[in-house]
């Protein structure tokens, strides 16, 4: 099944998309970001691709995290890249753009922490695959990050085209309605295919998944609590998707901070804890064992 979205007015935001989004756990808001201004962040995002490669191997240095792999025959791949926007100024500016506040704003408010910063290269062939999975899973420690339903909102910036032959993201609409699910599956889930079996596990089905259709510059938002996962990339091109994850301030402890009061936050001397946990005992640049 393909999901139909209505345009978004590019004048307004005064679609309906809240009420779906609520709804469904997702929605899709259509060239929120212009022609030009894709090919830049898409430019932008080619240069850390090329630093991953560069460094041949995962390599960290506080919460800049690349994720590199390499497939059967050894060709290296920059898989994804956490935190970019610490060190690339483009890729900085789009994640503190104002029409993102003002989209997220009748959802989650307008003073904002940031969680997720990262891009995904899904190359052609293997090693991009998403297992399904809910977002909620990795909000950890859970103490830290607080009502996962309604203060969090997952944002992914097309930069290529998605569709299924390129392994575009599938949503399970409704399936953030019931929270936190046992939904049993792979520690890490990039680079694992998504097994069907693990959705009937937990009352879901695959037959009720959707296909997350995007151009570049569509601006897809979904809720921790949506199963979602993606598929292998059978196209000619890479599947690139920058993703940026925002949580109204007061229920979470652990982030950057990206609004207040709609206005963008640069980042501060110091880098905010965010996921990696040894931010304080190991900040220098390193290759993780
Ligand atoms: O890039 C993708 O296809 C999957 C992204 C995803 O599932 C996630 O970031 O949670």
């Amino acid at each position: 099944m393909n999901y139909q979205t209505s345009t978004i007015r590019k004048a307004s935001f005064q679609d309906d998309y809240v009420a779906r989004y609520w709804r469904d756990g997702f929605v899709v808001l259509r060239g929120v970001f212009s022609a030009a201004e894709v090919q830049a962040i898409a430019e932008a995002s080619d240069q850390v691709y090329e630093e991953g490669l560069r460094h041949g191997r995962c390599f960290r240095h506080g919460n800049l995290f690349y994720n590199v792999a390499a497939d059967g025959e050894g060709d290296r791949f920059t898989r994804m890249v956490q935190w970019p926007s610490y060190h690339q100024p483009l890729l900085n500016s789009m994640r503190l753009d104002r029409r993102i506040a003002r989209l997220l704003e009748p959802l989650i408010g307008r003073d904002l922490k940031q969680i997720i910063n990262q891009v995904h290269w899904k190359a052609p062939g293997s090693l991009g695959d998403f297992a399904w999975h809910q977002d909620s899973r990795f909000r950890r420690p859970a103490h830290a990050f607080r009502n996962l339903g309604t203060a969090y909102v997952q944002t992914g910036l097309a930069l290529d085209r998605h569709d299924p032959r390129s392994g575009c993201l599938r949503f399970i609409p409704g399936s953030h309605l019931p929270g936190h699910l046992d939904l049993e599956g792979p520690a890490d889930v990039l680079g694992r295919a998504m097994n069907d079996a693990l959705l009937e596990a937990a009352g879901l089905s695959a037959a009720d998944a959707v296909d997350l259709l995007l151009e570049p510059g569509d601006l897809a938002l979904w809720s921790s609590y949506l199963v979602h996962g993606s598929g292998t990339n059978r196209s000619g091109h890479r599947r690139r998707l920058y993703i940026n994850g925002y949580v109204r301030a007061g229920d979470c402890d652990r982030g950057e901070w990206a609004f207040r009061g709609g206005e963008p936050v640069p980042f501060g001397p110091e880098p905010a804890l965010v996921h990696y946990e040894a931010l304080r005992e190991r900040p220098e640049p390193h290759y993780p064992d």
